[in-house]
Formats: structure tokens, C-alpha cells, sequence
């Protein structure tokens, strides 16, 4: 019998505080690496404010807002392959631009335009999936069919604290233990869901807790410290390439922006805990860390900023330069043969659209 360790009970650090607690080192990681690592954070950091500002402008819809959740995508994404495979929820939507999507691909998705539904295959990256926790058995799913074919690929399904109280969670979870699944379900607890606390969402101690139920180990890492994650994923990675199936990570931070565009956080959370927040940041955090390495200045930082800043600008141009799309595509792909109402809904919106896109 499979002796399973209960979760490790302390956050993983790697990134000190400039004081204090002393930086600590990963392994393997050379100076590109270190950069390119916080090319990757900038990248992110850029897309999601300026989204803030897309939508503002109304040039977006809705916007699930990833502020200082950029060390947990970036650190797992550097961690892995290209050949391995992100399952992202709306929280990491713009991940896919660390695997070479365009930004207006991503940008798309956010003005509801079907440019925005890329082809997995393409980027290895699955769609961005809205319905709370749906996408981890498809994950497992994925990850066993590569154990099955002998690739050494593994799978990673990114999902938040409220998901873990869902169905689909468990049961992509209970397969991957199962199946022995090269799995990485990796939870951004940012300890709100919504508008429900973390309090109000288990009674266990911790989320990575849940994994001694599966058979599985449960590691807690800063979620905010870039480098800590980048370590937790990679041993992870390795372990399930090695055959020793899933992990679960258990990423702690705090939601520090709203939940979303249309969110007023400031009904429900402590506005002087989220200052606090916001004062150890992520990118800023690792941007200190390089800082006292030597390996990063105000040149340096000013030319990743300002790539990123064009990279935006070009993709948010791109995509309000796409031609309206068809509103016929909302009744496609769901029939093979579609039932005469649906035809008579479809003229209905044209009608009700005018001229306009019709
Ligand atoms: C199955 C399902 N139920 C409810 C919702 C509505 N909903 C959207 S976001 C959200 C909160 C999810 O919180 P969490 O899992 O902690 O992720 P976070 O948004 O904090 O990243 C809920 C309940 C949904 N999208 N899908
Ligand atoms: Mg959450």
C-alpha cells in the first residue's frame, strides 16, 4: 500500500524580502532564464492592465482580472515543456501567450469574437474554461492518454479555491490518483470566490490537504514568489514524467484586485488587507530579487516593459481590425441537423441586429 504523506504545512519560499529573510536560489535557473522568466511576468502583468483599460474603453467585454496571479502562470508555464499541456480557467486566460499566441487572439476571446477560439493543438493549451472546475477531468483525461501512448508529456489544470468544493474536481482529481495520471492540478488560492471567503468554502485546514484523499502529495508554495512556484511545478513535473503521478500544488495568495470588471470587491473583502497585498506584489517582489542579483536595471526593465506595452497595442489594433463576425456562428457546430426553430431564431436576431452585422 502507496504510503501517502499528509500536505506540507508551510508556504515555500524562494524570494526574500531586501531585509530581514534572505533570498534563497533554484537550481538550474541561468541568468536568460531569470529574465526570461520576468519577460514572461511583465508580459502578463502588461496584458491585464491594459485590459482593465480595453474594457473601461469598452473595446473588451467582461474581464477576469489576474493581477498579481501573474508568478503562479508564468512560474508553472517555465516549468514545463511545450510539449506538456495547460488547462487554464478565465483566471489564466492569457496564458497562452507565454506558449506564442497572438495577443489579439486572446483579446478576441474577450470581445466574443470566434478569432478567439484557438485550435489546443496549436499551442498546446486548452480553451479557457468559464464553468467552475469542468476542465480537470479533462485534463486528467488528456494526461492519461499520453501515459497510455508512452509520451512523456504531462498535463497541468489551473483552477481556484471555490473549485475544489466542485464535483469535477474531485473526480478529475480521483482519476488522475487512480490512473496514476501525469497530472499537475494546480490551485491559485486566492482565498476568495467571488464573493465567498475560504472560510465559508472547507473545513480543511488547508486545500492541500484534499490531495491525501487522493493518494496524492499536496504542496503549499507562495503563490506570489515566482521562483517558489517554478520549483514546486518543476519537482512535480518531474515526478509525474517518472511515472509517479499526480501532484497537487496548493498556490496561496490573495485577491487583490475584483473578482472581475463587473465586481465591487469593496461590498465584501478588507480593503486594508488588499493594500497590504498589493504592497508584495509579484512582479515587483521578483523584480527586487533580480535587482539584488545583478541582473536586472532600470535599461533592462524599461525595454521589457516597453515590448510588452507594443506587443499590446498591436494586438488590441489587430483585433478591432477583424471584420464582424457572422451571428449565424452562435447557431453552428451544436447540430448536425439543425431543428427548423433554430433558423427562425437566427432570422429573428438579424432582424433584431438591423443592417448593422446582419
Ligand atoms: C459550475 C459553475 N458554477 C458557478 C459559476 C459562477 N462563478 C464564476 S467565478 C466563480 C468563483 C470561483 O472561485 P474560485 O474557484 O476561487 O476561482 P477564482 O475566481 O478566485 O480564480 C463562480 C462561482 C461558474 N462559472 N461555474
Ligand atoms: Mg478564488
Amino acid at each position: 500500500m502507496a504510503q501517502v504523506l499528509p500536505a506540507e504545512r508551510d508556504l515555500r519560499r524562494v524570494i526574500g524580502d531586501g531585509d530581514g529573510v534572505p533570498d534563497g536560489e533554484v537550481e538550474g535557473l541561468d541568468e536568460q532564464a531569470l529574465v526570461d522568466l520576468y519577460r514572461s511576468l511583465v508580459l502578463l502583468r502588461t496584458y491585464d492592465e491594459r485590459s482593465v483599460v480595453y474594457h473601461r474603453q469598452g473595446r473588451i467585454g467582461t474581464y477576469a482580472i489576474f493581477w498579481n496571479h501573474e508568478a503562479m502562470q508564468a512560474g508553472a508555464v517555465h516549468a514545463l515543456s511545450d510539449d506538456d499541456w495547460i488547462f487554464p480557467s478565465y483566471r489564466e486566460s492569457a496564458i497562452g501567450l507565454l506558449r506564442g499566441m497572438p495577443a489579439a487572439t486572446v483579446l478576441s476571446w474577450w470581445r466574443g469574437h470566434p478569432a478567439g477560439w484557438w485550435n489546443p493543438a496549436d499551442y498546446n493549451v486548452g480553451s479557457i474554461c468559464v464553468p467552475i472546475a469542468t476542465h480537470v477531468p479533462h485534463a486528467a483525461g488528456l494526461a492519461w492518454g499520453k501515459k497510455l501512448d508512452g509520451e512523456p508529456s504531462v498535463a497541468i489544470a489551473f483552477f481556484g479555491d471555490g473549485a475544489t468544493s466542485e464535483g469535477a474536481f474531485h473526480e478529475g482529481a480521483n482519476f488522475a490518483g487512480v490512473m496514476s495520471a501525469p497530472l499537475i492540478l494546480l490551485c491559485n488560492n486566492n482565498q476568495w470566490a467571488i464573493s465567498t471567503p475560504l472560510s465559508a468554502q472547507t473545513a480543511a485546514e488547508t486545500l492541500a490537504d484534499k490531495a491525501v484523499g487522493y493518494g496524492m502529495p499536496g504542496v503549499r508554495v507562495d503563490g506570489a514568489d515566482v521562483l517558489a512556484v517554478y520549483e514546486a511545478v518543476r519537482e512535480a513535473a518531474e515526478r509525474a514524467r517518472a511515472g509517479g503521478g499526480p501532484t497537487f500544488v496548493e498556490a496561496v495568495t490573495y485577491r487583490c484586485a475584483p473578482h472581475a470588471t463587473a465586481d465591487d470587491p469593496r461590498a465584501y473583502i478588507d480593503l486594508e488587507r488588499v493594500e497590504e497585498e498589493r504592497a508584495r506584489e509579484c512582479v515587483g517582489r521578483y523584480d527586487g530579487y533580480l535587482r539584488r542579483l545583478g541582473v536586472l536595471d532600470d535599461a533592462l526593465t524599461e525595454e521589457i516593459r516597453g515590448e510588452a506595452a507594443e506587443m499590446l497595442r498591436r494586438g488590441i489594433a489587430e483585433a478591432e481590425s477583424l471584420p464582424e463576425p457572422d451571428p449565424a456562428v452562435v447557431f453552428e457546430w451544436a447540430y448536425a441537423e439543425p431543428p427548423p426553430a433554430l433558423a427562425h431564431d437566427l432570422a429573428e436576431l438579424r432582424r433584431v441586429l438591423g443592417g448593422s452585422l446582419g
